[in-house]
């Protein structure tokens, strides 16, 4: 906590450290009162470092002890404040003995050391192990680590950490312990320790390569039964990086451990995974099928870091999207060619573009919004983002666009064979990629240093008498705080043609020799767009197309296309690439969601505008098409999110908004009624539960039909909803049901609640999933959620169960939270600054739910800038909401 004003840290001011860390042997005597660690490391000073001082980082420690090659460093040879431990005139060669102590009962922070109901977890990235020792905790300095851990035996038994365990014993006063040593380098962002009352499932895996690893997911005795899926998800993770990029696991045993109370979702600890117990925790009682899912994408993540981000890492906090976005890109390869099907990959595809426009397109034009590699940062934990993450995922993805699957191995092995065991930056990923490639990636670079969603306008002409059509393509970029002009980035457009039976046609390029004959042309064709305007001409066209473009979602871009309605249904039904099909119908009802809003902004009744027929029309095609994927139904009978629509509008209006997507969803309701009923019930999975993707599918579409249905609001509506509560024999069944009652106005509604909670209140996971749903709701305001945070359950302290109720509130129920008097605002504030002193990264996120405040009527504005500058003049603020709050009100 700072009463000063936090400075902003920039990559242009990269220096490398002045000692290099070699070896670290720590020792710990655990006790949730006082941790006292003892520390010994070796360091060799750095080349062209001769006279500098030796700096280390430390946070809320007590320094007990400071020894330099066995002899105490007196008071003139070190200072210490502001978190910097500046140690003078240390020879090139030293050993270091520190000893710290901490009080991990104290830590509400959750980085470094904390106890979560009574047993020990670390939390080291970005900069937590700084909390539990002095150190150079910088991500470019690797270490090999040996650690002892001590603790009482009765309220200890397990102790884990780091590699593989050497040695373990009594230590007969009561106590016992346990050495483990960790053989690769590592930097002290992946340090991690856990000890405690834990138990395990564990198997032994045999690798292709012959040897034999051994595999644990840990969790508390009752959860014993709901490891199965994280085990599954995690043997799936190691078979499959050894098929598709030639990984194979390093250690000869590898740990997942799960916590209640934990900031985000997993942690790629080297060998000693640590997990959100949302995405460790499932059986079909307590999970739905989206749990299901994420645990196999998380689990996969983590376990792909160990080569992406822990073998090979960042040299510095900027350059965290080597690791993350390379990372999310292969957890979603990694799930997509688990579904295996065309259909299936397409869905997740999907599924991937819908939360980078939800949550980074946004994000990419507000007060935030930064480059892939950000230029700066006040509080490293604020830029563990959707850019960094899902649209630096889209980068990685563009590589393999540009190069080729086999091209993009090829850049990935080459990456590996130049910095395995180093500390590297962008650059060397892209430089592999492109040496790899044989191609020139210069131009490429843009996409790491500029901020902001790319435009593509497409417009297109075509030459009956010469057969030929052309298709121009224009982008430009919106500035961005700090960068008012963008020059042309790199984007690969995957374009097809359709002819008017719906058929691909072949694609020969006018600029190609030869090409033309027309049974080996392609059907999908890359253009690479790199000048602020490009003209493509295509010959051999014997008919006027309908083009697709952007074909599978291939550049993080928004696409200015003009269609007629009539078009957008041609492509929804024809068009041979699935996302695009998806695209069409979205762009459909975006149109007449944005039309329909305007309507309601001047004042117009919405039941004179009750003639759906182009949507109602498609929408109907693709409901009774047979031969579609439910899964892919599901998403293509989605409208657009609230939030998505918003992002859309000059003036967001947030009930106005509301009011329509509603009103369509009971005139498509309505319309189609029977036809829901049809696929609600040719879509039901009877028999035992599995979360396999085509189970899921149908349960997801088979639930959609229920809650259009339900928004008609009749007898027959609540009692099906009713009764598949009750016969529900899993999660995603019932809380789907759950969910429809409690929109509705069931008479049943309360009591579904009430039992619910009864049934479920010893499960943490199902109880935050009970305020979710009721945070969500649409009736529900901000005097419910205020009296629902005094439910005995609910705790600002526990992350997951503040998101349950908070998060999902104020980023989920946009209509009640951006009720006209503001009230939504002030709980805002409240619980910000309510968070800020509990848990600074947990209270900054929050802090991000006001980014797009200057996107709303003046009235609006005036009572969010009230309310952020409320938090902003709030004493003690963190660097981390203070960052946050500080760039709103700039920008
Ligand atoms: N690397 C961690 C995230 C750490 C967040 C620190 N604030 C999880 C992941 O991306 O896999
Ligand atoms: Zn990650």
């Amino acid at each position: 906590m700072r009463t000063d004003t936090p400075q902003a840290i920039y990559r242009k001011d990269y220096t490398p450290p002045s000692y290099w860390v070699n070896t670290v042997e720590m020792g710990f005597d655990l006790d949730p009162d006082l941790t006292r660690v003892a520390t010994r490391m070796t360091l060799s000073r750095n080349i062209g470092s001769r006279g500098k001082s030796l700096v280390l980082y430390g946070e809320s420690l007590e320094l007990v002890q400071l020894r330099m090659n066995g002899k105490e460093v007196g008071k003139r040879g070190y200072t210490l404040g502001n978190g910097v431990l500046e140690i003078f005139n240390v020879p090139a060669e030293v050993t270091l003995d520190i000893e710290t102590a901490l009080r991990p009962n104290q830590n509400t922070s959750l980085m470094g050391l904390y106890t979560s109901n009574g047993n020990f977890f670390t939390q080291c990235e970005a900069e937590g192990f700084r909390k539990i020792t002095f150190f150079p905790d910088r991500p470019d300095v690797m270490a090999t680590y040996k650690v002892m851990l001590r603790a009482d035996k009765d309220k200890y038994p397990v102790l884990l950490s780091n590699g593989n365990l050497i040695e373990e014993g009594d230590l007969g006063d009561g106590r016992h312990y346990a050495v483990w040593e960790d053989p690769f380098k590592k930097p002290s962002y992946l340090f991690a320790l856990v000890a405690g009352q834990l138990v395990c499932q564990e198997e032994t895996y045999k690798l292709q390569s012959g040897r034999e690893v051994l595999l644990q997911v840990w969790v508390e005795e009752g959860n014993l039964d709901k490891t199965q899926h994280a085990m599954d998800s995690l043997k799936n993770s190691i078979r499959w990086d050894e098929e598709r990029f030639g990984l194979e696991l390093d250690l000869d045993r590898f740990m997942i451990v799960a916590v209640g109370d934990f900031n985000m979702g997993a942690m790629e600890n080297k060998g000693l995974n640590i997990f959100n117990t949302k995405f460790v925790l499932a059986n079909p009682r307590i999970a739905t099928d989206a749990d299901y899912a994420g645990i196999e994408s998380v689990v996969g993540h983590e376990y792909f870091h160990n080569w992406t981000g822990n073998r090979v890492t960042c040299r510095d906090w900027f350059q965290l999207s080597l690791k993350e976005g390379l990372t999310v890109f292969r957890d979603q390869e990694f799930s997509a060619d688990l579904i295996g099907t065309d259909s299936g990959r397409a869905v997740k595809r999907i599924e991937d573009v819908r939360v980078l426009r939800q949550a980074q397109f946004p994000e990419d034009a507000g007060p935030m919004a930064h480059p892939v590699r950000p230029d700066s940062y006040v509080e490293i934990n604020n830029f563990y983002t959707v850019t960094i993450y899902e649209k630096g995922s889209e980068v990685v993805r563009m590589y393999q666009t540009l190069l080729g699957r086999d091209g993009f191995r090829k850049g990935m092995d080459l990456y590996f064979q130049r910095h395995d065991g180093q500390a590297v930056t962008c650059d060397d990923f892209r430089a592999a990629m492109a040496d790899a490639g044989g191609r020139d990636l210069s131009q490429f670079e843009l996409w790491y240093s500029q901020a902001g969603t790319p435009r593509v306008k497409v417009e297109t002409r075509y030459d009956e008498v010469a057969q030929s059509y052309m298709i121009t393509l224009t982008q430009s970029c919106p500035p961005t705080p700090g960068q008012p002009n963008k020059l042309p980035f790199h984007i690969p457009v995957a374009v097809g043609l359709l002819d008017s039976g719906g058929r691909d046609m072949p694609l020969v390029l006018d600029s190609v020799e030869g090409g033309d004959d027309r049974s080996v042309a392609p059907t999908t064709m890359v253009l690479e767009l790199t000048e602020p305007s490009q003209t493509f001409h295509f010959r051999n066209v014997r008919e006027e197309p309908v083009p697709s473009v952007l074909r599978n979602f291939s550049a993080p871009v928004i696409l200015d296309i003009e269609y007629t309605d009539a078009q957008l249904a041609f492509l929804m039904a024809n068009d041979s690439d699935a996302f695009n099909r998806w695209e069409a119908g979205q762009r459909l009802a975006m149109r007449r969601m944005l039309a329909l809003t305007e309507a309601v902004k001047n004042g117009e009744a919405l039941d004179r505008n009750a003639d759906e027929n182009a949507l109602g029309a498609a929408f109907r095609a693709t409901l009774t098409d047979n031969a579609l994927d439910p899964a892919f139904c599901e998403l293509a009978l989605t409208l657009p999110s609230e939030s998505v629509v918003a992002e859309q509008m000059d003036v967001v209006h947030p009930q106005a908004i509301h009011q329509v997507r509603r009103f369509l969803r009971r005139a498509l309701a309505s319309a189609l009624r029977f036809q829901w009923e049809v696929a609600y019930q040719s879509n039901r999975t009877p028999g035992a539960y599995s979360p396999d993707p085509v189970s899921a599918g149908k349960r997801g579409l088979k639930n959609l039909a229920l809650s259009y249905i339900v928004e008609l609001d009749d007898g027959d509506a609540h009692k099906l909803a009713q009764s598949q509560y009750d016969n529900a024999n899993n999660m995603t069944d019932r809380i789907a049901a759950l969910s429809a009652l409690v929109n509705s106005n069931a008479p049943g509604k309360d009591a579904a609640l009430a039992s619910f909670y009864e049934d479920f209140k010893q499960e943490a996971l199902v109880v935050d999933k009970w305020f979710s749903l009721q945070a969500m709701a649409r009736h529900t305001d901000v005097a419910a959620v205020r009296e629902l945070m005094n439910h005995p359950a609910f705790s600002l302290r526990n992350p997951n169960r503040a998101r349950s109720l908070i998060f999902s509130f104020c980023n989920g129920n946009p209509a009640q939270f951006h009720a006209p008097d503001g009230s939504g605002y002030e709980f805002w504030a409240d619980q910000v600054i309510a968070l800020n002193t509990i848990n600074p990264q947990v209270a900054a996120r929050l802090a991000r739910s006001l980014d797009r405040w200057r996107k709303y009527a003046p009235e609006l504005q005036d009572r969010m800038r009230a309310a952020l500058q409320r938090v902003a003049a709030t004493k003690s603020l963190s660097k981390d909401v203070h960052e946050v709050i500080s760039k709103s009100l700039a920008h």
